[in-house]
C-alpha cells in the first residue's frame, strides 16, 4: 500500500510526542514534523485547534486520519505497518498485556501528573496560588517531583517481571517507547533514575539505538538553541 508522507504535530520537550518519535524510528517511517510551541500556546490557538479541538501534542495525520493520544497511535502504526521495522507489540497474549500494562500506568497516571502547561494554569487560578507556584522552583514543579518520586518504584516492578535488554524481553517495543521518555522526564524534573537498576539499564540499552537517541529532547529542530 502507498502512502503520502504522514504530518506528526508535536513539540520537543513532550514526552508524549517523543513517544511517537520512538516508534516512528523503530517502524522506519518518515514524517513531516511540524512543531508545536507550547509555551506559545500554539496549541489552543484556532490554527491548531482547527486540526485538533482537543488542543494536545501528538497529533499524526496519516491515512486521511487525524490521529490523537500517543499510545494508540503506537499501535495503529503497529497494525498498519506489520511487516516494517520493530514489532511494538509482543509475539505473545501475556507480554502483550505487560506492554500495554506498563504503558496504561505511564501515559494514564505518572504523565497526567507531570502538569502540561494548561493543567498548571487552571490549578494556579482554581487553587488561587501566586503565578510563582509555575516556575522552576514553584509549588507546580515540587508537585511533579513529588509524583514522580512516588511512581517510579511500581514502574520498576511492573519492567522488572519481563524485562530483558528492554522492557520486554530483548526487543525494543511499545513499553520501551513510553518508559524511555518518562525516564528523561524525571530527570528534567530532577528525580534520579539510577537507583532503579532496571529502568537504569533499559535507558542505557535504548540510547544506544538511533530510533531513541534520535527521539531526544534537545535533538529536535524546535528545540532552543542553547
Ligand atoms: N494522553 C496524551 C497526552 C498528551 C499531552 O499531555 N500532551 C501535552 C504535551 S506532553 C500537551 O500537548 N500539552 C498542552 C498543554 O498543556 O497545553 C497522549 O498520550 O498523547
Amino acid at each position: 500500500m502507498s502512502v503520502s508522507k504522514p504530518i506528526l504535530y508535536g513539540n520537543w520537550r513532550s514526552g508524549s510526542s517523543q513517544r511517537v518519535r520512538i516508534g516512528l524510528g523503530l517502524k522506519g517511517i518518515e514524517v513531516e514534523y511540524r512543531p508545536i510551541d507550547l509555551l506559545r500556546s500554539e496549541q489552543t490557538a484556532d490554527a491548531f485547534r482547527s486540526i485538533h479541538p482537543g488542543a494536545q501534542v501528538p497529533v499524526l495525520l496519516i491515512d486521511g486520519l487525524t490521529l490523537s493520544q500517543s499510545v494508540p497511535i503506537l499501535e495503529y502504526l503497529d497494525e498498519r505497518f506489520p511487516d516494517r521495522g520493530v514489532r511494538l507489540l509482543p509475539r505473545t497474549i501475556e507480554h502483550r498485556f505487560a506492554a500495554r500494562e506498563i504503558a496504561a500506568f505511564v501515559a494514564s497516571f505518572m504523565q497526567p501528573f507531570q502538569l502540561p502547561g494548561v493543567t498548571r494554569r487552571r490549578m494556579v487560578q482554581v487553587f488561587g496560588l501566586e503565578t510563582h507556584a509555575l516556575g522552576a522552583d514553584g509549588a507546580c514543579r515540587e508537585f511533579t517531583r513529588a509524583h514522580l518520586e512516588a511512581t517510579l518504584p511500581e514502574l520498576e516492578r511492573l519492567v522488572s517481571r519481563h524485562a530483558g535488554t528492554f522492557c520486554i524481553g530483548d526487543a525494543p517495543g511499545l513499553a520501551d517507547c513510553v518508559v524511555f521518555p518518562q525516564l528523561i522526564g524525571a530527570t528534567t524534573f530532577g528525580v534520579d533514575v539510577k537507583p532503579f537498576a532496571t529502568l537504569a539499564r533499559i535507558h542505557e540499552r535504548c540510547l544506544a539505538m538511533p530510533a531513541f537517541a534520535d527521539s531526544l529532547p534537545e535533538r529536535q529542530v524546535d528545540a532552543p538553541v542553547r
